[in-house]
C-alpha cells in the first residue's frame, strides 16, 4: 500500500462543484481510498494574472495503484470533467489534479515527475498538504511545515471545509 497526495485545481465552470465533483470520483476509484482531505482553499492566481481567481485542495490517498496507473485514472476525471488541454503555460483550466508526492519515491519519466516540480514554490499546494499532514517530510529531508510557514500567501485563505 502507498500514500500518495493529490492536488486539485479549478478556475473554471464553478471550480467549487468541479472540486466537489473530483473529490467524489477520487473517492470511488478502485484500488484507492481516500484518506485525508484539506479545507477548500481560495488563491489568487500564479502565473498569467489575466484569469480567473483559483479553489485548491489536497487529498491524501491510500493505494495500491502504480503511480503511472494512478495518473492515468486522474486524466480520465479531469478529461470527463471537460479538460481541454491548451499550449498556454499555467492558463485557466476546468481541473488539474495532479500527484504531488508518492510515498517517498522520486520519479522522473516523460510521463511523470514526482514530487510534482512546483510543489515548494506554491502556496495553494504547501497549506493544504501541511493542513492534513503535519508530519510530513519531503524525500530531500524538508518540512512540509516548515515550507508552509516560510512561503508568501499570495491572498490564500480557507473557503470552507470538504469533508
Ligand atoms: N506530469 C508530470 N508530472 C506530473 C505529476 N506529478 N502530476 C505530466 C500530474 N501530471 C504530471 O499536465 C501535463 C503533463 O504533465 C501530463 O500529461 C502528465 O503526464 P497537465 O495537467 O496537462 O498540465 P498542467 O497541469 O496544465 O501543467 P502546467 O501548465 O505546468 O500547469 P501547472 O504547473 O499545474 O499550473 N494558480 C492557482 N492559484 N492555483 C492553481 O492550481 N494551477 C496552475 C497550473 C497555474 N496557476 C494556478 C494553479
Ligand atoms: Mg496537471
Amino acid at each position: 500500500m502507498s500514500l500518495a497526495f493529490i492536488g486539485l485545481g479549478s478556475n473554471l465552470a464553478d471550480p467549487q462543484n468541479q472540486i466537489l465533483a473530483a473529490l467524489a470520483k477520487l473517492k470511488a476509484l478502485e484500488h484507492c481510498q481516500v484518506t485525508k482531505v484539506s479545507s477548500l482553499y481560495f488563491s489568487r492566481p500564479m502565473g498569467p494574472q489575466d484569469q480567473p481567481d483559483y479553489m485548491n485542495a489536497v487529498v491524501a490517498i491510500e493505494t495500491t495503484l502504480s503511480p503511472l496507473a494512478l495518473l492515468d485514472k486522474l486524466q480520465q476525471i479531469e478529461n470527463d470533467a471537460g479538460r481541454v488541454r491548451k499550449e498556454d503555460r499555467w492558463g485557466a483550466r476546468v481541473l488539474d489534479l495532479d500527484i504531488l508526492l508518492f510515498d517517498q519515491q522520486l520519479i522522473n519519466t516523460v510521463r511523470l515527475t514526482v514530487p510534482h516540480y512546483g510543489l515548494k514554490q506554491r502556496e495553494f499546494v504547501l497549506l493544504p498538504l501541511a493542513e492534513i499532514a503535519p508530519a510530513l517530510v519531503l524525500p530531500d529531508g524538508e518540512s512540509i511545515v516548515t515550507l508552509a510557514e516560510n512561503i508568501e500567501k499570495n491572498g490564500l485563505k480557507v473557503h470552507s471545509k470538504l469533508s
